[in-house]
Parts: structure tokens; C-alpha cells; sequence
């Protein structure tokens, strides 16, 4: 039995009914195997045993009162994995599906997105089962204090710096930094995603779905072609998903559905950002009231019939596992030609051998939604140099991360004869920075 396959069995068998975790680990280690067999002495030093187990977990109660008096209990959660580059770094995800299986395959994923984007950013995550929809302002602003009650105690800038997700955006990360203040009492960069007001940066708004957008240009531009003209569709209608949908456009795209997880909109003379983001960031509506505003467009219940909307280029920006296998053959017989993952892990292990399988130009969510965590990293920087830099210098410097990142993952992918195959070359690149700190700082 090869190293991997060993250590892989013992991580399912050590870590039973976590299933996420599982498919993250199989699709990183199995793509490492060509790199450990020209380094012996990573089995020698434990490294891929050491690499798969968190350096520390950490759960935690997290009680609140809601409006009407009544007592609540989510649980909490922060994995901080890796440290050998820098301080844990990663989002909080309030979702009532996050559970620890969710929270360490995020957890593995950002120790190798972290080390991608070049920066000195280690790899975490943490969250809450919390479900903010139906909550009052006053909720929110309760759990989030609650939350940070607990984790202020593992926390800090040069420890362990958390962001947002899933569910949590600037109104949280604001209520979370009020609290954080409040109890260590430093006004520093614990938190990235802030308000420009108390420290944040420009660009970290934008910046996952742009950084997207960026490689996806990138990966066009190498093949003599562009976004231009393009028909791109994209799940999800967050965060990452709004920004995708602006920078595509500003480059020409026509994007033409979207969604949220009730249904999907097909709005063939392309979709209005405008109207969208008046639902989603002002109202917090769902987004089937768009087909009410927009004349011509079509609001479907359920998300996977976007997937049969034929397109050039589709963009996975809502959540883990919403390409299947099957929506993965329905896009490859539409002629897609770039898949680029903004979500996490959004496409299923079955569904990317069949995008791989059919020369669609798969580019793999590590490496084409790091721009976020980039940018938090340049908030970082700006934070401790007390700087603020312009909306241009970040966007210049998050454009130059992307196109990087994307030679990077080319180039190792070539270098281990598996030309095309970004998800080999994304893990091998940003495993090759870990494994040589790892190795440097001993068994630790
Ligand atoms: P948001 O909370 O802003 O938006 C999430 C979107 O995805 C919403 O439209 C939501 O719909 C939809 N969604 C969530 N869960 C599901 C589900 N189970 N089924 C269908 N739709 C769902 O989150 P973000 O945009 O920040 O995050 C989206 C993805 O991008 C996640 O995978 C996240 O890990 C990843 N990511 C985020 C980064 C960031 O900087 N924010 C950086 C890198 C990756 P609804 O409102 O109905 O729940
Ligand atoms: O998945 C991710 O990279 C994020 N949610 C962003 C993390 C961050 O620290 O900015």
C-alpha cells in the first residue's frame, strides 16, 4: 500500500462520519503522490499524518436570547490546521449545515490556498450551526457578541486571524471586532473584511469575486481568447457571487442566471446587478423577486436547472458539492468551456473527472477563489504598517496575485507531467512552500 493510500485510510478510519473532510483529503493527497515519491523523507517525518490532523480544535457553547425572551444554544467552532507559514488565517461560516466535517475540509483546503496566494497566512477556519435568515438586527448583533465572547480568547493578530463566509459579511464582522475590543481591549487587525471606517481595506468586498474573474481572464487570455462575448452563468447570489457577476460584466461577459437556495433566474438579455444587489445587500430578499422587477426574466424553484443552461463559462460561487456528476455532464454537453470555482469545493469529485475528462478548462476553488484571503492578507499588511492603500494599488496588487497564482499552478502541473490538470498543480504548488517550512521546523 503507497504512503497515501495508508494515510488515508487512517484518517477515515480516525475520523469516521466526516465526509466532506474525506473528499477534500482524497482529492489533496491523491494529488500528491508523484511529490512524496521523490521525497522520501516526508514518510520518514509523519509530514502527510502531520499535515491531515489540526494542530488544534477548538468547540465552544455559544448561548443567546432572542427577541422574545427564549434561551438559544448553537455550538461553535474554530480549526486552527496549520501554522508553518504564518497565523491561522480563514473565514467564519454561520450556516446550519456547518458541522466539524465542513469546517476541516475548509480548514485543510486554506492551508494550501493560504500558501498560494505567497503570503505568509497559515490555514483555519472556524463558524457556527447559527442560521442567520428570519433574525432581527438585534440577533445577530446578540450571537455574534456571544460568539466572540468565546473566541477572543484564541485569537489575534499574529495568532489567528478569522474573516467572513458563508453568512457572515461586513454587518457581522462588525459586530464580532466591536466585541473583540471590546473584552482585549486592542484596536488591532484580528478580523479582516472590516468596514473602511475601523481598518479595513478596499477591495476585500470585491475581491474573491474579481480575483475569480481575474484567473478566469487569465486562463482565456493564455488560449488566445477572452471573456468577451461570453455566456457565463453563476451560483449563489452572495458575496462572492455579486462580484464574479460585476467584473465579468465589466469585461464583456453576459451573465445570465443566478441563484439563491430556493431557486434559480434566467434572464436572457443578462442579469441586472443592479436589481440584484438591491435584493440581496439592501433588502436581504429572496431571488425569485427578481423575475417581478426584471421583464423577460424567469425565476425557477430549485437550484440544480441552472446547470442545463448552456454556456462558455461557468462560475460555482454558493456552497460545497452543488455540481454533481450529472449537472457536470449536462454542462460539458452545453459546451462549456472554463469552469472556475469561487465556492468551496463546490464541484463533486465525479463531477471534476468529468469536466477533466472533456478538456474543459477546470480551474480548482484554491486557487481561483484565493483572492479573498489574499486581499485579507493585504489588510493585514496595511493594519500592522498602519497604511491605507487606494481601491487602484489593491486591485493591482490582487490582479497580479491571480495571474501568478495561475502560472504557478501551470507550471507544477508540468512539472509532474500532468499538463491542464490544475487541481494537481494547484495542490503540488501550495503544498511544496508547507512542506518545506513544515520539514524546516522539525516534528512539531
Ligand atoms: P454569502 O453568504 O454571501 O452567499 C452565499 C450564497 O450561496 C447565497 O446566495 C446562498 O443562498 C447560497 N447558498 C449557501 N448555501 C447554499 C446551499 N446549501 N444551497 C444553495 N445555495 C446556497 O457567502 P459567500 O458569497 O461569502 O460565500 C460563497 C462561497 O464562496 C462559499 O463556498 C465560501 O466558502 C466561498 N468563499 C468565500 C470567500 C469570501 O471572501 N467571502 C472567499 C473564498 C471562498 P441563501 O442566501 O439562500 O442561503
Ligand atoms: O474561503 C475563504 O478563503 C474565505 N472565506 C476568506 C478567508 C479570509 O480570511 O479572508
Amino acid at each position: 500500500m503507497s504512503y497515501v493510500t495508508s494515510v488515508l485510510e487512517t484518517l477515515k478510519a480516525k475520523n469516521p462520519n466526516e465526509p466532506e473532510f474525506h473528499q477534500a483529503a482524497t482529492e489533496i493527497l491523491t494529488s500528491l503522490e508523484p511529490v512524496v515519491a521523490r521525497h522520501p523523507e516526508y514518510e520518514a517525518a509523519a509530514l502527510l499524518e502531520r499535515f491531515t490532523e489540526p494542530e488544534r480544535v477548538i468547540l465552544f457553547r455559544v448561548p443567546w436570547v432572542d427577541d422574545g425572551g427564549k434561551v438559544h444554544v448553537n455550538k461553535g467552532y474554530r480549526v486552527q490546521f496549520n501554522s508553518a507559514i504564518g497565523p491561522y488565517k480563514g473565514g467564519l461560516r454561520f450556516h446550519p449545515s456547518v458541522n466539524l466535517s465542513i469546517i476541516k475540509f475548509l480548514g485543510l483546503e486554506q492551508i494550501l490556498k493560504n500558501s498560494l496566494t505567497g503570503l505568509p497566512i497559515g490555514g483555519g477556519k472556524g463558524g457556527s450551526d447559527f442560521d442567520p435568515k428570519g433574525k432581527s438586527e438585534g440577533e445577530i448583533m446578540r450571537f455574534c457578541q456571544s460568539f466572540m465572547t468565546e473566541l477572543c480568547r484564541h485569537i489575534g493578530q499574529d495568532t489567528d486571524v478569522p474573516a467572513g463566509d458563508i453568512g457572515v459579511g461586513g454587518r457581522e464582522i462588525g459586530y464580532l471586532f466591536g466585541q473583540y475590543k471590546r473584552i482585549r481591549d486592542e484596536h488591532v487587525g484580528v478580523l479582516t473584511g472590516r468596514g473602511l471606517s475601523y481598518g479595513g481595506s478596499l477591495v476585500r468586498t470585491e475581491a474573491t469575486g474579481y480575483g475569480l474573474v481575474y484567473m478566469v481572464e487569465e486562463a482565456l487570455d493564455c488560449r488566445g481568447d477572452s471573456l468577451a462575448g461570453k455566456t457565463v452563468i453563476i451560483s449563489g447570489s452572495g458575496n462572492v457571487a455579486i462580484y464574479a457577476c460585476e467584473k465579468a460584466q465589466a469585461l464583456g461577459a453576459k451573465v445570465v442566471a443566478m441563484y439563491d437556495s430556493n431557486g434559480y433566474i434566467y434572464d436572457k438579455a443578462g442579469i441586472r446587478l443592479d436589481v440584484i444587489k438591491e435584493i440581496k445587500e439592501k433588502e436581504r430578499a429572496r431571488i425569485r423577486v427578481y423575475a417581478d422587477r426584471v421583464a423577460g426574466s424567469e425565476y425557477h424553484e430549485g437550484c440544480s436547472g441552472i446547470w442545463a443552461i448552456p454556456c462558455d463559462v461557468a462560475l460555482p460561487c454558493a456552497t460545497q458539492n452543488e455540481v454533481s456528476e450529472a449537472s457536470a455532464k449536462l454542462l460539458v454537453k452545453n459546451g462549456v468551456k472554463v469552469v472556475g470555482e469561487g465556492a468551496n469545493m463546490p464541484t463533486t469529485l465525479e463531477g471534476i473527472s468529468v469536466f477533466q475528462k472533456a478538456g474543459v478548462v477546470f480551474l480548482p476553488a484554491k486557487a481561483a477563489n484565493a483572492g479573498g484571503v489574499a486581499t485579507s492578507a493585504l489588510e493585514m499588511a496595511q493594519s500592522s504598517g498602519r497604511l491605507f492603500w487606494t481601491f487602484e494599488e489593491v486591485d493591482r496588487k490582487l490582479k497580479g496575485i491571480m495571474v501568478n497564482i495561475y502560472h504557478n499552478m501551470d507550471n507544477a502541473a508540468k512539472a509532474y507531467g500532468r499538463e491542464g490538470d490544475y487541481v494537481a498543480g494547484a495542490n503540488i504548488a501550495g503544498f511544496e512552500k508547507v512542506a518545506a517550512a513544515m520539514m524546516a521546523q522539525g516534528i512539531v
